[in-house]
């Protein structure tokens, strides 16, 4: 053996242990594919712990392939500007809403608007069929996202600063409600007879503190996740929106997948959907008495006339003018 040969042996050894020691080893074998998480849900929402289940399911089926990074509270991206921040390049996932989606998808607006989808059955099976399957690859076309799975937002109600006899939309008239920073969002809040003011969702609780707001709407479970009623007197059932957020990755990352990589990360969308779904749901149905707890006035008004108000003002709107022909039929047609 000549003494170049030996030292080398010597001297691996030592270079291993002295990688492990800096911890540069980590960083020489970096093959893990970083998936950046971004999202304006609060750390108590289910939304929010959806996206640890999804973390630990993709570890347990493809360990050491993945870095999952979770971001809350907005705290990578605003709320809104995700879907740009994947196409750049510098996110790879989060959930979007029908309301960013309808921003580059106009006809799939059709799911901002109040009283179409029926409840959370009825979203999970428009979504999983063929409905679903048109509609995401239009958006897989024009967006470079993949969507993996529906997950339930909840059903938004609205919920004032301070109480007052709520019956139809004419009671709202005046009432600064807020809403997400969107035309589309604001439109749904105007069709509910308020005034509708965009605000981000994580200026709303210092909003309702100071006044500078009136209102807002949001699912039950997220007003006690977000901690609303601290800064509430009422809350309005007016069931409006049976509203969705969709998994989705950014093409490019997903295209670079294997097919079992594929598989494992959609079985981990999944797996956090219905981890959501199912806890969301089971809240909602029970939640009620804790805000009574908390000393909040909850009134049903009359939902037929705010049904009337919003659907009139949507099947009057340029919104509905895009609709692909035939699919309100076929969403309500969806058992
Ligand atoms: C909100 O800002 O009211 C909203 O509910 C809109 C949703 O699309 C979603 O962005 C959600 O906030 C956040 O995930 C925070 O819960």
């Amino acid at each position: 053996m000549t003494p170049f040969k030996s030292t080398r042996r010597c001297l691996i050894p030592i270079l291993v242990g002295l990688a492990l020691c800096t911890g540069l080893l980590p960083a020489l074998a970096q093959t893990k594919i970083a998936l950046r998480i971004s999202t304006p849900a609060v750390p108590d929402d289910w939304h929010a712990k959806m996206w640890t289940v999804f973390k630990d399911s993709l570890d347990k089926a493809a360990p050491n392939q993945f870095d999952v990074q979770i971001h809350l509270n907005a705290s990578l991206f605003k709320q809104g500007a995700e879907p740009a921040a994947m196409a750049r390049g510098n996110l790879e996932l989060t959930t979007v809403s029908a309301f960013d989606i309808a921003k580059l998808v106009p006809e799939f607006s059709i799911f901002t608007a109040g009283y179409i989808v029926r409840d959370p059955q009825h979203q999970q099976k428009v979504f999983s069929g063929p409905i679903g399957d048109e509609l995401f690859k239009a958006v897989a076309d024009k967006m470079e996202i993949t969507v993996l799975s529906t997950a339930y937002l909840g059903t938004r109600q609205v919920n004032l600063r301070e109480a007052r006899n709520v019956r139809t939309p004419a009671d709202l008239k005046g009432i600064k409600l807020r809403m997400p920073g969107s035309k589309e969002w604001l439109f749904l809040g105007e069709t509910l007879g308020a005034t509708a003011t965009p605000l981000a969702f994580g200026e709303v609780y210092m909003g309702l503190k100071t006044g500078t707001i009136d209102g807002q709407d949001n699912p039950l479970p997220t007003v006690r996740a977000a901690k609303f009623y601290e800064v509430t007197k009422q809350l309005v059932l007016t069931n409006h929106l049976v509203d969705s957020l969709f998994i989705a990755i950014a093409s490019k990352t997903w295209n670079g997948l294997t097919a079992a990589q594929k598989q494992a990360v959609k079985s981990a969308a999944q797996a956090a959907t219905q981890y959501n779904n199912d806890n969301r749901i089971k809240e909602e149905a029970q939640i009620v008495d804790y805000f009574k707890q908390q000393g909040l006035q909850v009134s049903t008004p009359d939902v037929d006339a705010f049904r009337k108000s919003v659907q009139d003002a949507y099947a009057k709107s340029d919104y509905a003018k895009v609709w692909t022909k035939g699919m309100l039929e076929r969403i309500n047609n969806t058992r």
